[in-house]
């Protein structure tokens, strides 16, 4: 934390900084220009450390963090936090004439990631640089971050997120950092731009690279002259095009020559940046490369560094094959976060061939020596073959990974089981001494203190310390305060005040009432089959009919909140979308029934508005099919703001449970272990006729209750249940099959609410204090040790 003596005070340096962005008085600059002028402001603090961070780092082994996807939202308030400045940017910020809380609100969300994936990135930088870790992030500055969505009559409409449109003062232009990443069809100039990523009470400043694609002159001067001038734009534009905008699939994979040319761009500048780096501190030879440089890579989506690695070796600095691969396979770690089988990426050859012959002949000779080594090992040829890089006329990314990787690991300790057993199981069978986990986590600076206040307040004031900001297990000691009433009061209060909060910023952001005496059940992710949304607006319509039979107030007051955004091209996710509005429309207009339930969809949801959203969460709905989610994240962060668990046992709820116990969580639903058994004998028919509820709620789908505007979409998402159109496997996520004992054991969480506050209480402070485990300082720290090697380099 830098208290520097040498640096001016926030007060002195301020309205200069806002003059200058401005070019008006601080008073009558807008939010927006008073947030660049304290942006600005607040990298000037930064500089010097950032300087000699750098310097540290680059002489020493380091860890590279290759990602398509970096969801690090806003900048401002972390880097304020981590300064040491948020009291004074107040004082400062009100003597010009502002309010610091509508000057963070100018800030857009820097949304260049899709979900959880891309937010784990965010949270791994901030953990590795607050605890001196020398990790660098790589990545691609997407001119548009993920779409802004919009609802209109109930569909979710996309629009560009022009997020940097007007400038973005947290990255900076490295001209002299710049590299030539060639095509065969194109040559295009890569110029990074460097965040600094400050950390809490540590003066390293670490640093995320995002690379943007130009062309490589400003324009063909000859086209221009001789008459060719739209061409020299037109060319100037498919350059430009490379980076342009973030691919909003967050499963399916598409093919996209696009796509393939993004993470080649990255990946390629990146690996010369970092060689280039190791001959200025280590000389030409690269012999020792690996002993001073590993790479992680977040998912296939960065694989292609493999071969981009070997040509490099290879063709630009004169090895042999064997000594490059050497390199190589004690260089990258490979990252799984998928179970589902339409994730894997694949590459039909004839783009490789297109865009870099060069690299697909490396990847061909890989795939070549891969076979060799394993009819070496007696391995019969289907299964080479399945195995093997390159196959049926595709490149296969998961497997090239998993051949050159010295490392294996899946984000949570059910998932690295199901990888081992089921997905990777080849893999697993040849090199199981590369497989392990490492269960993600999420930064308690954001997710707890930046979010939160006002528990991060009562946290400290308990412990007499703020050391738990750093390490979340010192929460552990605060366990006994459960059997404290006035801390358990406290803790309540704390949870109105928040809610509250929350109540004025949604009626603020989307004109709506919300009661803050109710329960507030949440739901936020990206929308998908697997992670069942579908089965909560079930659960909603049911008990809005049941309402409707027995009278509304025998049912406590609920507020079910969700946000989700639906990749653009998939269809059932929108109608999913579509549902929950509708379903919204009835019980909010239900004169009766809105006395007591009020369904909120939070539109354009991002990380911003989860920093509104999980602070004032009473339930955290993780209730995604047994099997299917890889770790999850969300249900980290309510856990520690202090809500309870509603959830399967799947991803990282099952070290949840194991954490917290069984009496402070509610797990239902078949388990991953039971599945394979129940699908087997699972009729969805006989579950509509027979369990209770649910051939009401799903008639209503198509009798006129619920209008999805003449689309035909509900009338889909019931038969996907029911019978799978005639050509599909009917209710491939078990919903049906899991309704009734989540009815049940979501209507008993409910009773219990209100039956007994301070009960309740006990249990979000379990959970609470409990939470360390899932702090990505936790994590990164079993990276660092366990897969990195990394000593901890702190500049002072
Ligand atoms: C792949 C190919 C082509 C286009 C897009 C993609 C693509 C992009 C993003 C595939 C997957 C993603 C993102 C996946 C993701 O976010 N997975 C989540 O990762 C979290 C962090 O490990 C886990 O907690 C979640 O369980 C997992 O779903």
């Amino acid at each position: 934390m830098s208290e520097n003596a040498h640096s001016p005070a926030l007060s002195e340096t301020l309205g200069g900084h806002v003059r200058a962005v401005s070019g008006s008085s601080p008073e009558t600059a807008t939010d927006r220009k008073f947030w660049f002028g304290l942006s600005h402001n607040v990298m000037e603090k930064l500089a010097d450390n950032w300087e000699k961070t750098t310097a540290a780092y680059e002489a020493t082994r380091q860890q590279h963090y290759f990602s398509a996807e970096f969801l690090m939202g806003r900048a401002l308030l972390n880097n304020l936090t981590n300064l040491g400045l948020v009291e004074e940017a107040e004082e400062a910020v009100r003597a010009n004439g502002h309010e610091l809380s509508d000057i963070l609100e100018a800030e857009n969300d820097a949304a260049l990631g899709n979900g959880g994936l891309g937010r784990l990135a965010a949270c791994f930088l901030d953990s590795a640089v607050t605890h001196d870790y020398p990790v660098t992030g790589y990545g691609l500055l997407y001119r548009y971050g993920l779409f802004r969505q919009e609802f209109r009559d109930g569909f979710q409409h996309e629009s560009p997120d022009a997020w940097k449109e007007d400038g973005y003062p947290f990255t900076v232009r490295r001209e002299n950092q710049q590299r030539i990443v060639r095509f065969d069809d194109m040559v295009v100039r890569a110029v990074p731009y460097d965040m600094p990523i400050s950390g809490y009470g540590t003066d390293n400043v670490g640093t995320l690279r995002l690379w943007k694609a130009e062309p490589l002159e400003e324009f063909d001067y000859e086209a221009f002259n001789s008459q060719r001038f739209t061409d020299a734009i037109v060319e100037r534009e498919r350059v430009m095009d490379l980076c342009r905008v973030l691919y909003p699939n967050d499963t399916t994979y598409a093919g996209k020559v696009l796509r393939v040319r993004q993470q080649y761009f990255f990946v390629s500048a990146s690996l010369q940046a970092m060689i280039d780096n190791y001959i200025a501190h280590h000389g030409e030879d690269l012999t020792d490369f690996a002993k001073y440089n590993s790479i992680q890579l977040n998912d296939t989506h960065p694989v292609l560094a493999i071969p981009e690695l070997m040509r490099l070796l290879l063709d630009e600095h004169k090895m042999g094959w064997e000594d490059a691969w050497k390199i190589v396979s004690a260089t990258f770690a490979y990252t799984n976060h998928t179970v589902l089988a339409e994730a894997l990426e694949q590459w039909n050859c004839s783009i490789f061939q297109q865009l870099f012959g060069r690299v697909f002949e490396i990847t061909v000779e890989i795939d070549r020596r891969f076979r060799e080594e394993m009819r070496a090992l007696g391995l019969d040829e289907g299964r080479i073959n399945y195995m093997s890089p390159v196959h049926d006329g595709n490149v296969h990314m998961a497997w090239i990974a998993c051949y050159a990787a010295y490392s294996i690991n899946g984000v949570a300790a059910l998932h690295t089981e199901i990888i081992k057993a089921e997905t990777l199981k080849e893999w697993y069978g040849v090199w199981p001494e590369k497989f392990n986990n490492k269960t993600n986590g999420v930064t308690p600076r954001r997710w707890l203190k930046m979010c939160n206040p006002r528990l991060a307040d009562l946290l400290t004031k308990l412990s007499e310390s703020d050391a738990w900001v750093t390490d979340l297990d010192e929460l552990k000691q605060l366990r006994p305060f459960s059997s404290d009433d006035e801390v358990m009061q406290a803790l309540l209060d704390i949870k109105e005040a928040n809610k509250a909060d929350f109540a004025a910023w949604i009626k603020n952001r989307q004109g709506i009432e919300v009661d803050p005496h109710s329960i507030f059940d949440v739901q936020i992710k990206r929308l998908h089959e697997y992670k069942r949304q579908l089965m909560n607006a079930l659960y909603i319509l049911d008990l809005y009919f049941r309402m409707k039979e027995e009278g509304a107030d025998s049912v406590p007051p609920r507020t079910f909140i969700f946000g989700a955004k639906a990749a653009p091209g998939y269809v059932r996710a929108k109608a999913i979308i579509k549902l929950i509005n509708a379903i919204a429309d009835l019980v909010n207009n239900d004169p009766e029934i809105s006395k007591v339930l009020h369904v909120v969809f939070v539109e354009n949801y991002n990380v911003s508005p989860a920093e509104h959203i999980i602070p004032a969460a009473d339930v955290s709905e993780q209730i995604s099919t047994a099997g299917k989610e890889a770790s999850g994240t969300s249900n980290m962060k309510f856990m520690m703001n202090g809500a309870l668990t509603l959830g399967t046992l799947d991803g990282a709820n099952v070290e949840i449970l194991d954490s917290v116990g069984d009496e402070n969580a509610y797990i239902f639903g078949a388990k991953n272990e039971e599945l394979p058994e129940l699908r087997a004998h699972y009729n969805p028919q006989h579950a509509y006729e027979t369990v209770p509820g649910l051939k009401r709620v799903l008639d209503a789908l198509v009798d006129g209750t619920l209008s999805d505007g003449n689309t035909g979409m509900f009338h889909d998402l019931r038969s996907s249940l029911l019978d799978g159109g005639g050509w599909e496997t009917p209710d491939v996520y078990y919903v049906l099959g899991d309704f009734a004992d989540y009815r049940a054991t979501r209507d008993r969480m409910a009773a219990d609410y209100f039956a007994d506050r301070l009960a309740w209480a006990r249990m979000c402070w379990v959970n609470i204090c409990e939470s360390g485990r899932f702090s990505s300082d936790r994590t990164i720290g079993d990276y660092a040790r366990e897969v990195w090697k990394l000593e901890q380099t702190p500049i002072k």
